[in-house]
């Protein structure tokens, strides 16, 4: 199995966090989307929407979109609930983390980490981060996991963006990344932005 990564992307870090507590071997390749690597032909063979990550199966398929790898890496382990319900919330969750936390915490921070933007610029998103540790906070306030009561991979798929947002973090969500950070397998690999992501440095899509 192989993983197209960039060590900086929340979207990455969580599937390296699951392959960790799985014990799966991976080979990890790092692409450097800042370097150019997601702009070559050869990375649109790979994905053609050119983002990390990318799980390769020892197969040759491929499949991208982080909460999908999740899914499949979760399925037939205890991180993915069999009940109907439970992986209904599930899939409510990880559709969350790409809408409010990716949207609202992480692509604001990613803008302010690389001088992209000024606090002003990225406050209207912001607001939208801080409505979801909002929601976060209520429901957490009266369970230790997202769904049911062992970790899944809601928990894995939410807690990088939140584990590193740029809005204060409220009481029972920082309790539940502490209850994460201390599951057996939890490796803390997330890394900040290197220089080459300042506007200018580098070249991508973005
Ligand atoms: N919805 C996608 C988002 C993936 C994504 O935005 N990946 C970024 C890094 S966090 C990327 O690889 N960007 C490369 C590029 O656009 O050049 C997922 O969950 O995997």
């Amino acid at each position: 199995m192989r993983l197209y990564d960039y060590a900086a992307s929340g979207n990455c870090f969580k599937v390296r966090l699951l392959l960790g507590m799985l014990g799966v071997e991976y080979e990890r390749v790092p692409i450097d989307i800042f370097g150019g690597d997601t702009l070559t032909c050869e990375f649109a063979m790979i994905n053609p929407l050119r983002e990390t990550p990318v799980l390769e199966l020892d197969g040759g398929e491929r499949l991208g979109q982080s909460n999908a790898i999740l899914w499949y890496l979760g399925e037939g382990t205890p991180f993915l609930p069999e009940g109907r319900l439970e992986r209904g919330q599930v899939a409510q969750w990880l559709s969350f983390e790409q809408e409010r936390v990716m949207g609202g915490l992480g692509g604001p921070r990613f803008r302010l980490l690389t001088g992209r933007a000024t606090p002003e610029q990225v406050e209207p998103r912001l607001a939208t981060g801080r409505g979801a540790l909002e929601v976060l906070d209520g429901h957490l306030a009266a369970r230790d996991w997202l769904v049911g009561d062992a970790p899944s991979i809601a928990d894995l798929g939410l807690f990088p963006y939140v584990s590193v947002s740029p809005v204060e973090i409220p009481e029972h969500v920082a309790a539940w990344l502490d209850r994460v950070r201390a599951l057996p397998g939890f490796v803390d690999d997330f890394v900040t932005y290197p220089e080459n992501a300042r506007p200018g440095a580098g070249s991508s899509i973005y």
